[in-house]
Formats: C-alpha cells, sequence, structure tokens
C-alpha cells in the first residue's frame, strides 16, 4: 500500500512537472521577444468596404510568402473581436498553406494594448491611416493616435505629409509616447489601402482588379518597411 501511494505520488508529480513545462512553452510562444513582431490590422476592410473575401486571399499570400522569406520575424494579424469574419477568413486559408505557424497567426485584441492586455510583445504596428496621415476619423487610426498621443503627430509630420494608396510610412515612435512606454511600440507604419467607400476619397468604384492590386502593394510595402526596422 505504503509503496503504491509512493508511486502514485511521483505519477503526480511527473504530470505537474509536464503541466508545468506546457504552461511555460506556451507562454515563450506568446511573449518571445526575440523576434521582431509586426501586429497589423486589416487593411481597408471596415471603413474602406473592401471585399472580406478579397482581402483575405491578398493578407494570406503577402503574409505567407513574407515570413518564408524572411527569418526572426512574426507577422500578427489583429482585430477587436472573437467574431471578426476577416479573422476566421484569414485563419482558415492559412491553415490550408504550409508555413510555420508561429510566425504569422491571428489574434483578438486592441491593436494599442497587446502588451498590457493580450501579454504579446509587438515592438512594430501597423496603422490603417488615412491619406492625409491626420488622427481621428474612426477605426483603428482614431485608436493609434489616440493611445500614442501628441508625440505620434509630431514624429509623423515629420516623417509625410500625406499617403498614396498602396504605400506605406514607417514611423519612429519617441519614447515619451505612451503607446512605447506601456506597450513597447517602437514604430508605427501607417499604410493607406485601397477605398470602395463612396464616402472617402479616391474610391475605386468596385474595381476589385485595380482594387486587388492596390492591397497588395500595401501589404508589400508594409512588411518591406518592418523589414528595414527587424535588420
Ligand atoms: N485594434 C485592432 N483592430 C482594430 C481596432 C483596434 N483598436 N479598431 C479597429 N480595428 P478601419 P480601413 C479593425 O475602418 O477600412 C479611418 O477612419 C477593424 O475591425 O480602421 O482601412 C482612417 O482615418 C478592421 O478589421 O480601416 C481612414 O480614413 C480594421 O481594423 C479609414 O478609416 C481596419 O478598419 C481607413 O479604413
Amino acid at each position: 500500500l505504503e509503496a503504491s501511494g509512493a508511486c502514485s505520488m511521483q505519477v503526480e508529480k511527473k504530470l505537474d512537472n509536464l503541466m508545468e513545462k506546457e504552461e511555460q512553452s506556451k507562454e515563450s510562444v506568446s511573449s518571445d521577444i526575440s523576434l521582431c513582431t509586426l501586429a497589423f490590422p486589416s487593411i481597408s476592410t471596415a471603413d474602406f468596404q473592401f471585399d472580406l473575401e478579397k482581402a483575405s486571399d491578398v493578407i494570406v499570400d503577402a503574409a505567407t510568402d513574407f515570413v518564408q522569406k524572411h527569418d526572426n520575424v512574426r507577422l500578427i494579424l489583429v482585430d477587436l473581436s472573437q467574431k471578426s469574419r476577416i479573422l476566421s477568413l484569414v485563419k482558415d486559408k492559412a491553415s490550408k498553406k504550409s508555413f510555420d505557424s508561429s510566425r504569422f497567426f491571428t489574434f483578438v485584441g486592441d491593436i494599442t494594448q497587446l502588451h498590457s492586455k493580450g501579454g504579446l510583445h509587438c515592438n512594430v504596428i501597423a496603422n490603417a491611416a488615412n491619406w492625409r496621415l491626420k488622427p481621428g476619423g474612426g477605426g483603428v487610426n482614431a485608436a493609434i493616435f489616440n493611445a500614442a498621443g501628441e508625440a505620434l503627430q509630431h514624429a509623423t509630420k515629420e516623417c509625410a505629409d500625406t499617403l498614396r494608396p498602396g504605400n506605406s510610412v514607417a514611423v519612429p515612435l519617441p519614447s515619451t509616447s505612451p503607446l512605447h512606454q506601456q506597450e513597447g511600440v517602437t514604430h508605427v507604419i501607417h499604410v493607406l489601402g485601397p477605398n470602395m467607400n463612396p464616402m472617402r476619397p479616391d474610391c475605386l468604384k468596385n474595381d476589385y482588379t485595380k482594387g486587388c492590386k492596390v492591397l497588395r502593394e500595401a501589404y508589400n510595402s508594409l512588411f518591406e518597411n518592418f523589414a528595414s526596422i527587424a535588420q
């Protein structure tokens, strides 16, 4: 009886160790700071009304191509809600491709609170910007400018005044910004995607041949800017 008691204690101990190891490995995936990480929202698919099916194809192709060509980088597509359709589409389509899934994945959370609320270290974040690179508007642009404070407005002005659809600009975030201090974000990359909303400038009026080309250019420009920061 005594022997079987000792034996079951050993088994319990082994199980405890295994569970601890599993927890540690989960944590090392989510908090891996050795990888330079870009968190990005789905460009153009909310206020700019771009088709979600078509956008998800572009995201999966651009992101998987990028992680296959670059080592030591991680891409994370972020959206606010568990019910996000763009996240489900991308997750589903990405699962059918072969690549290292720890280097490109989706995550539910506010892009301005990924470290404090989500436990993720993302040193670079992307913004779905407007052509004037102005704060406000709505969506992720307003959230990022609000969270980063005036430091981001000043730093942005030093880099560019305007942006053309399909282009991006990388802005180093001053260490005085709360987004830098609290979340560890060192750069914001503003991206301007194609617009399908007739109430916004440069509407492509449902021309998806041009729209998909410009969206792909926008992601390529974003990822190239990120690669230069990661180097
Ligand atoms: N964290 C993560 N994802 C977010 C957040 C957030 N805090 N807020 C929104 N999203 P949108 P667009 C997601 O409309 O379609 C702006 O007013 C959102 O659910 O921000 O490129 C600019 O000034 C969606 O999946 O960008 C431009 O004028 C994604 O971010 C215009 O909107 C992009 O939604 C750009 O429109």
